[in-house]
C-alpha cells in the first residue's frame, strides 16, 4: 500500500476523460488499495483515480473519513478500560460507475475537492440518483442513493469526465476560486 500525490488544480491531467476498466486484475486492486490510503490520509470521504494520475474510472467512496490517526477514546463501561476502534469505516469501490434516473428535485451541498484544497462552494446536483457500478470481481450492482452519497458520487463522476466541482460554478467564482488557489500555493 502506498500513499500517492494528489494532483491539483489547474494541472491539465484533471481534464482528461478517464477510460473503462477492461481487466479486473491485481494491478486494479493495487490501484484502489493506494486510492483508500491516499483519500484515508488526505482525509476526503472521496477519490477518483485521475486525481492520483492514473485516468481509469475508478472512484473511491467512504463517508466515515475520521481520521485514522486520531487517539481512541477511553472507554469505562462494566469495569473494564478498552479503546474504541477510532474510526467505522465503510470504504466502497464503484468500477465503470453510471448514473440511471437523476431526479427532477436538486439539493444543494456545499462542496470541497481533495484537487481544490481549501476552496468550498456551493454546489446543485440532482437528489436522488439511481447508480450501477461495478465491483472488483467485475460483478455488477445497482443502487439508489440519496443525500451525501448521491452528492458525493456525482462529484467524483465527474472527475472521470474532466470536470471539477469548480466548472459548476459562474465564471466569476471559478476565477476567484482558482485565484485563492494560486494565492494560496505561493504562501505555502
Ligand atoms: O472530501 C471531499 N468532500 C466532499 C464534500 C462535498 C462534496 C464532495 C466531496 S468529495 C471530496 C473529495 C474529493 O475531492 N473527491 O473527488
Ligand atoms: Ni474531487
Amino acid at each position: 500500500m502506498a500513499i500517492r500525490e494528489i494532483l491539483e488544480a489547474p494541472d491539465p491531467r484533471l481534464k482528461v476523460v478517464s477510460e473503462p476498466v477492461t481487466r479486473f486484475d491485481d494491478e486494479l486492486k493495487t490501484l484502489v488499495e493506494d486510492m483508500f490510503e491516499t483519500m484515508y490520509d488526505a482525509p476526503g470521504i472521496g477519490l477518483a483515480a485521475i486525481q492520483v494520475g492514473v485516468p481509469l474510472r475508478v472512484l473511491v467512496i467512504d463517508l466515515q473519513p475520521e481520521d485514522p490517526d486520531a487517539e481512541p477514546e477511553p472507554c469505562n463501561h462494566d469495569g473494564h478500560h478498552h479503546h474504541h476502534q477510532p474510526t467505522k469505516r465503510e470504504p466502497r469501490v464503484f468500477i465503470n460507475p453510471e448514473i440511471l434516473d437523476p431526479s427532477d428535485e436538486h439539493s444543494v451541498y456545499q462542496e470541497g475537492c481533495l484537487s481544490v484544497p481549501e476552496i468550498y462552494a456551493e454546489v446543485e446536483r440532482p437528489a436522488r440518483i439511481r447508480a450501477r457500478w461495478q465491483d472488483l470481481d467485475g460483478n455488477t450492482h445497482e443502487e439508489e442513493m440519496d443525500g451525501l452519497m448521491a452528492t458525493c458520487l456525482q462529484h467524483e463522476m465527474d472527475h472521470l469526465e474532466g470536470i471539477l466541482f469548480i466548472d459548476h460554478l459562474s465564471r466569476l467564482k471559478r476565477n476567484m476560486a482558482l485565484k485563492k488557489l494560486e494565492k494560496l500555493r505561493k504562501a505555502a
